[in-house]
């Protein structure tokens, strides 16, 4: 079934808003766009440093850039869409008055594999926007468990879009002829896995919980959980999430010493919000070892978070761990 098709018959099933599914294809206009890009690499001439930084003081790619106009002017030019922000912008955008919904995204997610050609990837979160006349920042600030459509789009092996209305999660493949078709309806996770991911380089900034829940793993089947662990890390969160929404498993970007500013590396708004609605959608847990990511009460567009996500059992494990200190 094409994407279209899926649109229009989840719509009527869901009882969905017009100008939500306005702004869903859109945000898939719009990486389809970034996927040709991405495609092509140095032929596009779309790799490497672009010379800039963002608000958060990261070097920025070409990519990232190219990626972040594209979704700009695409959302901008979408008149269901009454504003934006983006990982990449300083504050917010504003779209059009007639607008209802806000989108927020990680233009290209997974910079660090740009230039090797590894996969990268979109996500992107919606939320209603309230009804409080000119657009605020605050207005942003809403908590995860308002998201009506969140979703990713992995430029790997084949390009993928992954996506939820808050009625299961379903994955599309682009087709040769730029349309995406569907490839996974009501995807489920299991809710036991014996794979892990995280960055393990940097396990002396850890808490002490997380370093024994990763001691646990390690020790494999002479340990207390009995059985050998798998690791994997891309160093895409997009990657990652999808082989966990597609076999299971944890993902884990704890929180650590390294600057007490930032409890954690993933943003909420544009990584952690929209990534933990797919998982849990697919039924699988997500937190930030200590709540659920949903129910946080954001207090700015760029803040950082530690998550935990994937297989049920690994996360209630890892939580447990934090709260028992
Ligand atoms: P980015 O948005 O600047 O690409 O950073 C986010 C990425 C995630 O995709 C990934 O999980 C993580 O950063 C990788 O971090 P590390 O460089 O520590 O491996
Ligand atoms: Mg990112």
């Amino acid at each position: 079934m094409s994407l279209l098709s899926f649109l229009e018959q989840h719509q009527k099933q869901h009882h969905l808003p017009d100008d939500l599914i306005q702004t869903a294809k859109s945000i898939v206009n719009a990486c389809t766009q970034i996927s040709q890009k991405v495609r092509l690499g140095a032929l596009s001439d779309v790799l490497g440093e672009a010379g800039s930084g963002n608000i958060q003081g990261e070097a920025q790619k070409k990519l990232d850039v190219i990626a972040n106009q594209i979704m700009i002017q695409t959302l901008q030019n979408t008149n269901s869409v009454a504003g934006l922000a983006s990982e990449e912008e300083d504050t917010f955008v504003s779209g059009s008055e007639k607008g209802s919904y806000l989108v927020l995204f990680d233009p290209l997610d997974g910079s660090s594999n740009i230039d090797v050609n590894i996969s990268i990837g979109t996500i992107f979160s919606v939320l209603p926007k309230p009804n409080s006349g000119s657009l605020k920042e605050s207005d942003f600030l809403q908590s995860g468990a308002n998201q009506v459509l969140a979703g990713y789009v992995l430029y790997g092996v084949q390009t993928q879009l992954v996506l939820t209305f808050g009625h299961g999660v379903f994955a599309f493949t682009l087709n040769d002829k730029n349309e995406f078709i569907m490839t996974k309806e009501n995807i489920t996770i299991p809710a036991e896995t014996a794979e892990f991911a995280i960055n393990m380089s940097n396990y002396r900034h850890w808490e002490n919980p997380m370093r024994d829940y990763i001691d646990e793993l390690l020790a494999g089947k002479d340990g207390v959980r009995g059985k050998n662990y798998n690791m994997r890390w891309v160093a895409s969160m997009v990657a990652e999430v999808h082989r966990i929404l597609m076999r299971g498993g944890v993902f884990m970007y704890p929180k650590d010493h390294r600057d007490p500013s930032k409890p954690g590396k993933l943003r909420l708004m544009y990584e952690a919000n929209p990534m933990s609605w797919l998982i849990t959608q697919a039924g699988g847990g997500a937190t930030n070892a200590m709540q659920a990511i949903l129910t946080i009460q954001p207090t700015g567009l760029h803040q950082r978070v530690a998550v935990i996500l994937g297989s049920q059992e690994e996360v209630d494990r890892v939580t447990r761990k934090h709260s028992q200190g």
